[in-house]
């Protein structure tokens, strides 16, 4: 959460620190600010609430000049949206910081500086990191030896920057619990919490590691590792296209990464899946030895990325006949949970770097789990890096902050999983077949239900005066309804709760009347009959259903329900294509209703704290 960018260059950054802030904003949009360093030591910092183009106004044409600069775009955790509390924070006029993340001991630090004298201009835990540095350079030493005693004194999560007034030629920085990543230019550095901030400047990255400590000058990167000694980090070339962040025509990043869909799953399977199942080696060296012994698989994951865990769980018992539990990371971190033997641990998250999983995945060792397998969107990432096994989703970047495209490519290689894990459970070769033949369709199928747009368009016009709603779904479908009611919430404030549909009568059917509209999932599969008895009982109650179906289905509009047709789909990939219209339709809700379809209220992307 949050966005960091530096740099430290001979030209003036001002412009590049802007573009990367505009870059970083999905990440938190509720303030933003910068300050830059001239070489003779002057220094400015302009902070506003709002979007960064708040900031960017308030900077206009009005000459902003620093060699040397850092700046940073808030999701607030302690303190209000106020100007005071954006970042870059100061400390004396001299010391001054960007952080993500939370220092936990922030009181007990902001007791020990008040007593020392310092005074705090805002409510935030980042500004104990300000004073404390600079309480450290008093005492003598450079600014490098200050961040060293000052992080040592920090318990919590932080990826932070820091410059000091007294010597305009370099930052310090620090990581641990918040990713950072310096990158590398010719004669200027530069330093952000995510690559895609850097992109139009270099491709040239060195990811930093838990712990480190880094000083970057124009021409030198030194980096400390967490006892404080001198370490070399891989230099990384990215491939991630440039224009990654642009819109390519469409209105909002969510529409356009809702249309790469195709695109990026086809992405997904090419050089994964052969004629008789998944090619060897795909999810990393060691994974055939892994897989031969795994008798159970926990999946632990957050949001989007946790429904695609519990729509895996459908796949890995039906078809892999592999024992799986799916569990929220934040839930999994905090209790005392059972290992079963050869237990594999499988993490999903589209980022990398959602806190709560990576605090599971790191229990999860302690716990003794046999090996640690990352679905993930993001090369380099903490899970990635932290994993046994990594399996790169291939999504693209994804800057709208409700998942879309992240969600099927997970889905994707769930299915991928299952064929690998199915192969060594004995799993018969009419079924691996008829999900590889399933899978070599989706791509296609994708674009088939993507055509179905102009029906939701008028749908949501329906949905636009609601206040709650209710997705109902059976068997692998069911999570289909939860992502489908997320959706929903994040980006139209409709209150939209997901049901298995069996469970209706055990409380929800007393929600039921006109004003609740009910969305149903329905594929033509083996639970159709029992989801049409749900149907009736909705039906009996007066309440209004808007049903996405099979054609073969056989449902049939009238007063009280509306039926959408799904393009017919083979079994495995069905709670693939039918995320689809559900995307479209609280798409389309959000448009009507005028909210922020990309950047929600209250909402970041990358969830970097607990
Ligand atoms: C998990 C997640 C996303 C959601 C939002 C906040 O992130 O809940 O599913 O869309 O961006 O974080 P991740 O672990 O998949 O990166």
């Amino acid at each position: 959460m949050c966005g960091i960018v530096g740099a430290v260059a001979e030209r003036n950054v001002v412009e590049i620190l802007l573009e990367g802030l505009k870059r970083l904003e999905y990440r938190g949009y509720d303030s933003a600010g910068v300050a830059l360093l001239q070489p003779d030591g002057t220094l400015t910092r302009i902070r506003r609430t709002g979007k960064v183009q708040e900031l960017v106004d308030a900077i206009g044409d009005k000459p902003a000049l620093g060699s040397t600069g850092i700046a940073h775009t808030r999701w607030a955790t302690h303190g209000g949206v106020t100007e005071a509390n954006a970042h870059p924070h100061f400390s004396s006029d001299r010391i001054a910081v960007v952080h993500n993340g939370i220092i936990e001991n922030y009181l007990s630090l902001k007791e020990k500086l008040a007593a020392q004298g310092y005074t705090f201009t805002s409510d935030t835990d980042t500004e104990t990191i300000a004073h404390t540095v600079h309480a450290e350079l008093q005492k003598g030493g450079s600014l490098l030896e200050a961040v060293q005693s000052a992080v040592a004194q920090f318990h919590g999560a932080y990826g932070t920057v820091i410059m000091d007034k007294e010597d305009p030629t370099r930052v310090v920085v620090a990581r641990s619990g918040s990713p950072l990543v310096i990158g590398l230019g010719l004669g200027e550095n530069f330093i952000a919490s995510d690559q895609m901030a850097l992109l139009p400047v270099t491709r040239r990255f060195i990811f930093l590691e838990e712990g480190d400590v880094a000083e970057i000058t124009r021409r030198t990167v030194k980096i400390f590792d967490v006892n404080g000694n001198p370490v070399e980090r891989e230099v990384i070339e990215s491939n991630i296209e440039h224009d990654a962040g642009d819109k390519g025509g469409y209105r909002h990043y969510m529409l356009k990464e809702i249309h790469e869909q195709p695109t990026v799953v086809r992405n997904a399977l090419q050089n994964r899946l052969g004629e008789h199942g998944v090619l060897p080696g795909i999810f990393g060296e060691g994974a055939q030895e892994i897989f031969a012994k795994v008798q159970h698989v926990q999946i632990i994951a957050c949001g989007t990325s946790y429904h695609a865990g519990m729509t895996a769980r459908y796949w890995l018992e039906q078809f892999a006949n592999v024992s799986c539990n799916v569990e929220i990371a934040s839930e999994f971190r905090y209790r005392k949970s059972v290992v079963h033997d050869n237990s594999l641990l499988v993490t999903i998250s589209q980022s990398g770097e959602t806190a709560d999983t990576l605090a599971a995945l790191r229990l999860a060792k302690e716990l003794g789990y046999m090996a640690s397998l990352t679905i993930c969107n993001v090369p380099g990432s903490s899970l990635v890096r932290e994993s046994d096994l990594a399996f790169m989703t291939r999504a693209g970047a994804e800057i709208g902050v409700a998942s879309t495209k992240a969600f099927t490519t997970q889905l994707t290689a769930f299915l991928m999983l299952t064929l690998a894990l199915g192969e060594c459970n004995g799993m018969e070769a009419e079924q691996t077949q008829a999900i590889v033949a399933a899978l070599n369709s989706l791509p296609a199928k994708l674009e088939e239900t993507l055509a179905i747009t102009q029906g939701i368009e008028d749908l949501a016009e329906e949905f636009a005066d609601k206040h709650h709603s209710l997705f109902l779904g059976r068997g692998d479908q069911y999570p289909i309804a939860m992502e489908g009611a997320l959706k929903l919430k994040e980006i139209s404030y409709i209150h939209a709760e997901a049901y298995a549909s069996g469970e209706l009568k055990h409380g929800p059917l007393a929600l039921i009347d006109e004003e609740m509209p009910v969305i149903v999932v329905a594929p033509n599969n083996e639970l159709l009959e029992k989801l049409k008895s749900n149907v009736e009982e909705v039906r009996a109650r007066g309440g209004i259903m808007y049903v996405f179906a099979d054609k073969d289905a056989h449902f049939a509009s009238d007063e009280t329900m509306r039926v959408i047709n799904v393009p017919h789909c083979e079994g495995p990939i069905a709670p693939i294509i039918y995320t689809i219209p559900l995307q479209l339709l609280s798409y389309y809700v959000a448009l009507i209703k005028g909210t922020d379809v990309d950047q929600p209220r209250n909402l970041a992307k990358s969830v970097t704290v607990e």
